[in-house]
């Protein structure tokens, strides 16, 4: 097949080449298909879903509620589709993607197993020429990269790795048949969002597990339970509504937001109202007060109450000890589970802290750790993701007078609204740095971002324009101002992936923009006054 493909000598002539099928490139294409655009998805994988293709590892799940994390564009997708639990599981988000492109007719035009290598811009023909793994060449006019946040797996180097005679896992590259752990020694790294979904599934397989952890991270139950008949048609009954109460929150998710501040309570107060988010779930906390990640005094009160839970459930006071964060509640992504602290109970579960004295090398049978070998049969390593720059720098992406990303991206990311950056025309990122995306609803933000692309494609069509890309002004005022706004919060105050500081070496730049609702209206202002920031050519 790929043969085949490759002995095609011309480059493919479309209107819109999308790098990914996830949910935002599946959109982008229904969108454009819509609009008698010629677009064609190219997907390095054997089929969609992207996040929800490649994470496939036990109990991987979504953390945001199924009735909000779906599309909102076509009302009988909405009031048809039933999800069967409040979260959805990995492979629920799997069958919800495929009705998504059956339903849609969107199967023809994504070619799967076809990874983008480069991308440039010919500046004579005003058109993207992009190179693929199979040997392929397109050519389009526009190019839209719907390359995920988290889809670069952060492979951390260790000495030796290649001695181990076992396994070794990515939570974000699980094999599709699955693992079975039965009986096996089991170490997992990390103890991030992935690590905390599997590890109370892989406990119960495994003979022993082995948890090494850096940095311990704020855990609170899911509260995950089927969703009821009655719960499901009452939001069916009026879904416009739910929709647009997500999109006045900071987070565009609807969850009970406090409105009330910390600083406005007392002490008591807030810890009754800690109770009371610790039974609701999730990330319901996001909405415990107003100022819960402004105010570190709030902060604080409540960091303590949730340290107090983890001394309650687990037994052994040292292994609670580590498992205790001392950093800011919230500043990580918070993390749900199910039974997480609760399995450090087990017998056949221990901890192992490797934020002083960090894995020394791997062997034929494990790996070192203060001088001390442990043997494993299988590795899990839930070490994250080169997170919102990875999949775009991975990729040979090139503008004007070949200008390659990477080298203006060299210091961190810099773009217009997350959506272009300056330099490459035509060229547009969906959720990229700069946008709400991973501090939000995804599926919220998708959407918000494909309708603003279709919209300038219209645009341009119709007042005889060719290309768009950002001016330089508009995308340093816009850098600065994506900082400030994340200075004006407790988002900076630990080593999070939001910042890079995951990935060793990577510049300490927070990517995402704080609060929906702001940037859906400044959006709106911007393409009100003619977009503004943006440089329109004609032909
Ligand atoms: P995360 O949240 O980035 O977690 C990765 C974990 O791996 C985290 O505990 C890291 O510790 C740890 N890690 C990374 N490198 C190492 C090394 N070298 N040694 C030991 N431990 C290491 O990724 P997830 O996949 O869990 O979740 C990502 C997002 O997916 C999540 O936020 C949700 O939005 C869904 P660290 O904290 O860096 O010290």
């Amino acid at each position: 097949m790929a043969t085949d493909r490759a002995a095609a000598q011309a480059p493919r002539s479309l209107d819109m080449i999308i790098v990914g099928a996830g949910f935002a490139g599946l959109y982008m294409l229904h969108k454009a298909r819509r609009m008698g655009l010629d677009a064609r998805v190219l997907e390095a994988g054997s089929g969609a879903g992207g996040t929800w293709y490649w994470n496939r590892y036990p109990g991987a799940r979504c953390d945001i509620e199924s009735m909000q994390y779906s599309y909102q564009f076509d009302e009988a997708l909405e009031q048809e589709w039933h999800w069967s639990e409040k979260y959805a599981a990995q492979p629920e988000l799997l069958e919800y993607v495929e009705h998504v492109i059956q339903r849609f007719g969107l199967a023809e035009a994504i070619q799967y197993d076809t990874r983008v290598e480069a991308a440039h811009f010919d500046e004579t023909a005003n058109r993207w020429r992009v190179r693929a793994s199979t040997g392929e060449e397109f050519s389009a006019r526009y190019c839209v990269m719907a390359t995920g946040c988290l889809s670069s797996a952060n492979v951390p180097h260790f000495e030796n790795k290649e001695l181990f005679q076992g396994p070794i896992y990515h939570t974000g590259q699980w094999p599709h048949e699955g693992v079975d752990f039965t009986g096996l020694r089991v170490g997992v790294i990390g103890t991030g969002s992935s690590a905390i979904q599997a590890i109370p599934i892989i406990a119960e397989q495994a003979a022993e597990l082995t948890v090494f952890q850096r940095t311990p991270a704020f855990t609170v139950p899911a509260r995950n339970r089927p969703l009821t008949d009655e719960e499901e048609a009452a939001i069916k009954a009026d879904y416009p509504s739910l929709r647009a109460r997500a999109k006045q929150q900071i987070l565009a998710f609807d969850i009970q937001f406090n409105e009330r501040r910390g600083s406005e309570v007392g002490a008591e107060e807030i810890r009754a109202e800690c109770e009371r988010r610790w039974e609701m779930g999730a990330l319901n906390w996001y909405g415990a007060f107003a100022d819960l990640l402004t105010d570190p005094h709030t902060n604080e009160i409540v960091s303590d109450w949730v340290r107090g839970r983890i001394a309650e459930i687990v037994k052994d006071p040292a292994t609670a000890q580590l498992l205790t964060p001392k950093t800011i509640f919230g500043c990580k992504r918070i993390c749900a589970d199910t039974g997480y602290y609760e399995t450090f109970n087990r017998a056949n579960v221990t901890l192992v802290d490797v934020s002083e004295k960090p894995i020394e090398e791997f062997t034929a049978r494990g790996l070192v750790v203060d001088g001390r070998e442990y043997a494993f049969d299988a590795i899990v390593s839930a070490t994250g993701f080169d997170a919102m720059t990875g999949s775009l720098n991975r990729i040979d992406i090139r503008g004007r007078a070949g200008q390659p990303l990477r080298e203006k991206w060299a210091a961190g990311p810099r773009t217009y609204l997350g959506l272009q950056a300056a330099g490459f025309p035509n060229l547009f990122m969906i959720s990229g740095p700069g946008s709400p995306s991973v501090l939000t609803c995804m599926m919220t933000s998708i959407e918000q971002h494909v309708e603003f692309i279709a919209d300038v494609v219209e645009h341009l069509g119709s007042n005889g324009l060719v290309s768009i890309e950002p001016t330089v002004v508009a995308e340093d005022q816009w850098v600065e101002h994506v900082n400030e706004v994340a200075g004006g919060t407790l988002l900076n105050g630990c080593n999070s992936w939001y910042l890079g500081a995951n990935v060793p070496g990577k510049p300490r730049v927070f990517m995402p923009y704080v609060g929906f609702p702001a940037y859906a209206e400044k959006c709106r202002q911007i393409v009100a006054a003619g977009y503004e920031g943006f440089a329109l050519r004609a032909a």
